[in-house]
This record gives C-alpha cells, structure tokens and sequence, in this order.
C-alpha cells in the first residue's frame, strides 16, 4: 500500500509538473490559396508565468512567407497584451524561415495569460506547391523578468496550400455538390491522370487518404459543426 501511495504522489507531481510546462504558442491550422494572402493569429498561452521577452523560429512550407510592406514584416501585436514598451523584431534567416524576438525595452510583463500575441500576415506565392504541409516553432525561448528562461518544445501545425477545404469540385463554395464530387472520388471514379476534382479538398478530414469518414467530415462542414 505505501509503494502505490508513493506511486500516486509520483504521478500527481508529474501531472502538477505537465501543467506548469503548459506555457506555449499556438496557431490554429493555417489554409492560404496560391497567390493570395491570409491573416494568422499566433496565441501565447502562459498559464504558469509571465515574460518579459520571447524569442522563436517560425518555419513555414516552400512558397509560404510573411507579407512585407515597405521592407517591414506585417506582424502586428496585440496591444491588449503587449504594452507600448514591445516590440517586435523579424529577420528572414533562410528560405520561409523567421527569426521572431518580442520584447520590452521597460521590462514589462506580456499582459494576460491567454490569447492573441500578434496577428501575421501570410502571403504565397502564385506557383507555389499545392497541398498540405507543416510549420514550426522552433528553438523557442521565453524569458522572465528576473532573466530566467523556460524553453518550450518544438511545435507543429499544419499549414494547407490550395483551395477551400471541402471545395471538391473547385467552385468556391462548400456545398452539398461536394459531397456528390466526394463520393465519386471515393467510388474511384476520378482516378485518370486529368482529375477532375480537388483529391487534396476531398481530404477533409485531413489524415493521410480520402475516405467515408472525410464525407461525414465534409457533411459536418456544411452543416457548420466544425
Ligand atoms: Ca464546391
Ligand atoms: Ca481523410
């Protein structure tokens, strides 16, 4: 009894610890059309701490970049988190790869413990490669106000190049049509070398293959259930 109530503390401490390592930023799958640009909002949520400064690595896919305008990145941060004080510095270090540094030149704290940090821009490129891909933060550093820092784990999302999701037969809208378009892609009636279909729209669900289970998907789409 006393080795599973050692046991049962073991695990509390490492549930208690698996919180306070909670801290991170997140961005929600990002779907942006060749040639076209999106707005990306980048949340920080930071329920154990406070920082003063964040420094990370944003990856994204070949063709993918931030927008600029008049040589400045369109990132933009949030003023209900970030005081006067931050700033924030962005410097393109390899091919759709981006140095990000947010900091305060008074030391303030980042406002709040939840929510948008700062809003990006995301621009493709016309011809760039259609499909589903991934970005990165990466070799992340979040630093308090008494210098210490904290480093977060590497982190994935998912970033789709290409038309609507759910868009099967390319009209610009989600419809009933495209479950039609769905199921035909599913019966292998769309297998020629010339698809008539968007395979990668079919792919609601987003797993590796389009199946019954992207129509319940798609249906669930229509109906706005997600
Ligand atoms: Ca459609
Ligand atoms: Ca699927």
């Amino acid at each position: 009894m006393k080795a599973l109530r050692i046991l049962t503390i073991a695990w509390m401490w490492l549930a208690m610890a698996g919180h306070v390592l909670a801290d991170e930023l997140t961005v929600a799958d990002i779907s942006i059309k060749p040639g076209e640009t999106t707005n990306v909002s980048v949340e920080l949520n930071n329920p154990s701490r406070s920082y003063t400064m964040l420094e990370f690595t944003l990856t994204l896919p070949e063709g993918v970049g931030i927008a600029q305008a008049d040589d400045d990145y369109a990132v933009v941060l949030n003023s209900g988190r970030c005081s006067d004080s931050f700033t924030v510095n962005v410097e393109e270090i390899a091919a759709n790869t981006y140095k990000f540094l947010i900091f305060s030149g008074a030391l303030d704290q980042i406002t709040g413990s939840s929510g948008i940090l700062f809003t990006m821009t995301l621009t493709a490129a016309a011809d760039a490669e259609q499909g589903k891909f991934q970005g990165s933060f990466s070799g992340q550093l979040f630093v308090m106000t008494d210098d210490t820092g904290y480093e977060p784990a590497d982190k994935t999302f998912s970033v789709r190049v290409g038309g609507l999701l759910g868009d099967v037969n390319s009209d610009s809208k989600v419809t009933i049509a495209d479950v039609t378009a769905l199921v035909n892609i599913i019966l292998g009636k769309d297998d020629g070398p010339n698809p008539v279909y968007d395979h990668d729209a079919a792919n609601v669900n987003g797993d590796t293959k389009v199946t019954i289970a992207d129509v319940t998907a798609l249906v669930n789409l229509i109906l706005g259930k997600n």
